[in-house]
């Protein structure tokens, strides 16, 4: 891959709890990750991204980090984190770590020493009475009180307590943190929560001093050959959103502003147009987001009538068209994969698989739900285990689970009608989820990627657009059939009518020479 491979990449984000356990003792794990490598390379795509796998508590999945320098038990050990970097490269494959600079875990090193020793404490916010009236992100004060009176900032759980990056050892730490997985063959970094590090009395958000952290980063990256610094920042205004994008910042941000988009052709050709606006004056690729493990599964949210994502928004038992939802989930997959920049993939997206709304009470582990009293459902319903293959629970997702007496089921349980779901299953059915995704990976890696977009005229629910390949791509979002450019049909998310591109439908196009 060339100097720049990230540019275009299609990068497939792997929740490793959720992936495939190769112990069977009911969570995914490296093993289990290992072992469907293959398939990852024939699904097509460029590089993974794995969510946090240090060893954590679990209070926020894993986003609570008691060693950043291991890996958690239960997914596996330092050593087979390394042999897994080594059998990726030699697929082709480049890896992405999470790591987690805004908070830590009440179980790491650092917050227990702060704990048993007062005078230890400044790495973290602790403070007499709480400094404002902070609420956490997840509900409820983001203050926590201590055993000897002491009250300490976390603005998600009161697991996860937030570093003071006044203090030049959290700079220093993290900076030793980036080295040791460069050192171990990690070829990037998503940064979570990446805006929120820098803090003041009265604000935490997307304070100026935070790009001081990110061009030190820069520096580290630039030490090693081709690693890069991708930054999750949930930011509105994209003028501050672009900042994190300069030079000699980080490389690449999720694109939320697109995430969020109702399926309408003019929310989505409004953030089409400000995110290339935004980028490409300082030399950033984009990237097109549409899922992740925080987000309610498209095929669910495009079938209900408000189809915009928002945090908080993420009601269960709203009405839903699934059908609806998987033709459109299709189309919008095309018109991600063909937009100049890189393509993220959350895992089961590739199978169509929707939001599972009705987990029982007893079993969802996402702090949300418990922190807003039950009125926020969580994220637990997108980060259900993968269903491989056979006809029923735990679906091939653990070699030992389900299969003997003792074996653990799946840490969150499957609905039963996965079955039809399975990798297994839509592997041999050409029109399936899975083999559009595949199908679309490798035109996309051959025609697409990184580089412009030029606009075609169309009807206003229509987008259409050419890329410097000649690929046009053409996605119908109004009630009736249109027309297509001329030019052979390469791929399209559904079958035509009488030659005509029907509603919710992306078609892929060559020019005619
Ligand atoms: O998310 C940051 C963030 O802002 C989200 O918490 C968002 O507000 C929330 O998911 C609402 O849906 C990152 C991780 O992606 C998330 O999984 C973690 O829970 C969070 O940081 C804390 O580490």
């Amino acid at each position: 891959m060339s100097q720049t491979w990230w540019r275009g990449a299609a990068i497939y984000q792997v929740y490793l709890r959720s992936f495939a356990d190769g112990n069977g003792d009911g969570a995914g794990d490296l093993a289990g990750l290992r072992s469907h490598l293959p398939y990852l390379k024939d699904l097509g795509i460029d590089a993974i991204w794995l969510n946090p796998w240090y060893p954590s508590p679990m209070a926020d999945g894993g986003y609570d980090v008691a060693d950043y320098r291991d890996i958690e038990p239960v997914f596996g050990t330092l050593a087979e984190a390394e042999r897994f970097i080594e059998e990726a490269h030699e697929l082709g494959i480049k890896v992405i770590i999470d790591v987690v600079p805004n908070h830590s875990s009440t179980e790491s090193a650092w917050f227990k020493e702060a704990l048993a020793n007062p005078a230890a404490r400044d790495r973290f916010w602790f403070a007499d009475e709480p400094l404002n009236d902070w609420q956490s992100i997840f509900g409820g004060s983001a203050w926590t009180q201590v055993p000897d009176g002491q009250w300490y900032l976390h603005l998600f759980d009161p697991g996860q307590p937030d570093f003071n990056w006044n203090n030049p050892e959290v700079h220093q730490e993290f900076e030793d943190v980036l080295r040791f997985w460069f050192d171990r063959g990690v070829d990037g970094v998503r940064i979570d929560s990446a805006a929120l590090l820098i803090k003041s009395d009265t604000a935490y958000e997307d304070l100026d001093e935070v790009h001081d952290v990110y061009r030190r980063w820069r520096e580290v990256a630039d030490e090693y050959d081709e690693r890069i610094l991708i930054g999750e920042v949930w930011l509105p205004d994209q003028e501050r959103f672009a900042r994190y994008l300069r030079p000699d910042e980080l490389h690449t941000a999720f694109n939320f502003d697109f995430l969020s988009c109702a399926w309408d052709p003019a929310d989505l050709r409004r953030s089409i147009d400000l995110t290339l606006a935004t980028h490409t004056p300082i030399g950033a690729p984009p990237t097109w987001v549409l899922a992740n493990h925080d987000v309610t599964r498209p095929v669910t949210r495009y079938g209900r009538a408000d189809t915009s994502f928002a945090h908080g928004g993420a009601l269960h038992g709203t009405p839903t068209d699934l059908e609806l939802g998987y033709r459109r989930a299709r189309a919008a997959a095309l018109l991600a994969m063909a937009l100049p920049g890189s393509v993220y993939v959350y895992q089961g997206e590739e199978l169509g698989l929707p939001e599972v709304e009705d987990l029982p009470d007893e079993v969802r582990q996402d702090p949300m739900y418990a922190r807003s009293g039950g009125t926020n459902p969580g994220r637990d319903g997108c980060r259900i285990p993968l269903p491989w293959s056979g006809d029923e629970p735990p679906f091939g997702f653990g070699t030992g689970a389900g299969t003997g007496a003792g074996a653990a089921r799946p840490w969150l349980p499957q609905p039963e009608s996965w079955r039809k779901l399975t990798a297994e299953a839509q592997r041999t059915d050409l029109g399936s989820m899975l083999n559009l995704y595949r199908t679309a990976l490798s035109l996309r890696r051959e025609l697409l990627g990184d580089g412009t977009l030029t606009w075609l005229p169309s009807g206003e629910k229509v987008l259409a657009f050419t890329r410097d390949s000649g690929l046009t791509c053409v996605t119908n979002l109004g009630a009736e059939p249109v027309p297509l450019p001329a030019g052979e049909v390469l791929l399209a998310s559904g079958p035509l009518v009488d030659g005509l591109l029907p509603s919710d439908t992306t078609a892929w196009l060559a020019q005619r020479s």
